[in-house]
């Protein structure tokens, strides 16, 4: 199958373009083609896409919001489908392939009721006679850049708070996983969305994504990927003065403490760490243990990852899917090999998984490091596959030093019993999100998604928050006093 572009309502490619085949990491299958855009089709998409916010910003935010909910309840109809789309194209079991996709049904529900609230605020004026009010604007069209190991959530915590703010969007999805998007458009013209508010234009970065900063038809760009590649799309952004959202790296600690309900940490950990096969930007790659359970943590650990069983993400009985491609397995590998000349203890895993089931895909052991510094690279980098790094520390104090030593500042987690202790925790622990005796992934939808320091650049996707992204405040006076007056100045 040739995925086609879905450009103001149609579908189409043109037949001269490189297609790329799209890979099921678990077993190699070649599972569809996706074309290489040209710029041509970032020019046609962005204005089908400016005509079309025209019209879609006078319609009323709550009928915009109908549409959510059709896409809303289509998602439902079709999840069982759509997750195995997900999984086949992306690895991650078939569990989390249905969480995902309830994750983006959860956010088109959440946003079209948006459509009924989107406040402003209305404020006394200074002046007599005079009423004041700022309200949500929508900006124009927006370009969303989204990543391969959320295919289709992610999209959704940008694409629909841009459309019920009146905006209208252009989406490159991750070329390894292009069948989501596909998947998503079918819904978007099953539902009678108006054309042109919502594209999908397939392609490489370099070529796609740089057309559609470029672009000065474009006034939003939202990003989720890479800390190198977001810091390059904040460049050229900057460079045209456009809004960029950025959803970057994480380097997220579990800390446990000497207090802590060590069953419940071990679970934390365990999916946090290896569901996705670590490839999630919440992932746990680090332990921060107190030294006085440190020893029970790594035997309990190690139980507990026997019996996780690895293999294609489609078998129901199956916990730890592939890594998406070949690059991300020698990475993964090469970080392994880094934290052994570092000096840092292999309890488990720390090969590349060979032989029948396996060699068709591209799978990596859970991997668990000990006597890790908190300085190393292994402790400090984002690795994004299936690999920890248990580092012992000594007070909460210090736990929470270690947590915040690295770049990034996206989720943190603490395992405690001690209110006290949780209480501090969540006010110094410098990541965006925070959790107490759970771990570091699960964030709901209705909350704001996003972090600090390397993570991102102030904004946020999904909860309420994201709607800064997507609309520009207006603020409005309406001076009914029948005389000019002005504002500051002393007129009695
Ligand atoms: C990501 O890691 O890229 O909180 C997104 C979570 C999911 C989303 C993760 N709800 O783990």
């Amino acid at each position: 199958m040739k995925l086609q572009n879905f450009i103001g309502g149609q579908w189409g490619t043109s037949e001269d373009l490189k297609f790329v085949p799209v890979i099921n990491p678990a077993n190699g299958e070649e599972l569809a083609q996706v074309p290489m855009s040209s710029t041509g089709a970032v020019e046609q998409a962005v204005a089908v896409a400016k005509k079309a916010q025209k019209s879609w910003a006078l319609v009323p935010a709550p009928k915009r919001a109908d549409y959510l909910y059709a896409i809303g309840l289509r998602m439902k109809e079709k999840k069982e489908h759509l997750a195995q789309v997900l999984t086949k194209e992306m690895g991650k079991v078939i569990e989390e392939g249905r969480g995902e996709v309830q994750e983006g049904i959860d956010m088109a529900f959440y946003m079209a009721g948006e459509g009924r609230r989107l406040f402003g605020e209305t404020t006394p004026s200074e002046l007599a006679n005079k009423f004041a009010m700022s309200v949500r604007a929508p900006i124009g069209v927006v370009g969303l850049i989204t990543p391969w190991n959320f295919p289709v959530a992610i999209a959704t915590w940008k694409s629909f708070p841009a459309i019920v703010a009146g905006n209208t969007f252009i989406w490159k999805p991750a070329t390894e996983t292009p069948m989501m998007a596909y998947e998503m458009a079918k819904i978007f013209e099953e539902v009678g969305l108006p054309e042109g508010v919502a594209n999908v234009v397939f392609g490489s970065g370099s070529e796609v994504g740089t057309a559609l900063i470029e672009h000065p038809d474009v006034k939003v760009i939202s990003f989720t990927g890479s800390t190198a590649t977001g810091s390059k799309v904040a460049e050229l952004g900057g460079r045209h003065l456009k809004k960029v959202s950025l959803e970057m790296g994480g380097k997220n600690a579990v800390i446990v403490m000497d207090d802590a309900d060590l069953e419940l940490a071990v679970e934390g950990i365990l999916w946090s760490a290896f569901g996705t096969a670590g490839q999630r930007c919440t992932a746990c790659s680090r332990v921060i243990v107190h030294k006085d359970v440190k020893a029970e943590l790594e035997e309990r650990l190690l139980t507990a990852m026997q019996l996780l069983t690895i293999g294609d993400g489609l078998d129901e009985s199956v916990k730890i899917g592939p890594v998406i491609n070949k690059t991300a397995l020698h990475k993964i590998n090469s970080y392994v090999e880094i934290g052994r000349q570092e000096g840092a203890k292999l309890l488990a895993g720390g090969n590349i998984l060979t032989g029948s089931p396996f060699d068709q895909g591209f799978y990596y052991a859970p991997t668990l490091f000990t006597d890790v510094k908190w300085d190393a690279r292994i402790a400090q980098e984002e690795i994004f596959g299936p690999v920890v790094s248990l580092i012992e520390v000594e007070s909460l104090e210090e736990a929470i030093e270690v947590n915040n030593s690295v770049q990034f500042g996206l989720s943190s987690s603490i395992f405690t019993q001690d209110i006290n202790r949780a209480f501090q925790a969540q006010r110094d622990l410098d990541t965006g999100i925070v959790y107490v005796n759970a771990g570091t992934t699960g964030a709901e939808i209705h909350l704001p998604f996003g972090g600090t320091k390397g993570t991102g650049n102030g904004h946020r996707d999904s909860g309420v928050a994201a709607l800064d992204v997507y609309t520009e405040w207006k603020s409005i006076y309406i001076d009914y006093s029948g005389k000019l007056q002005r504002a500051q100045i002393d007129t009695e």
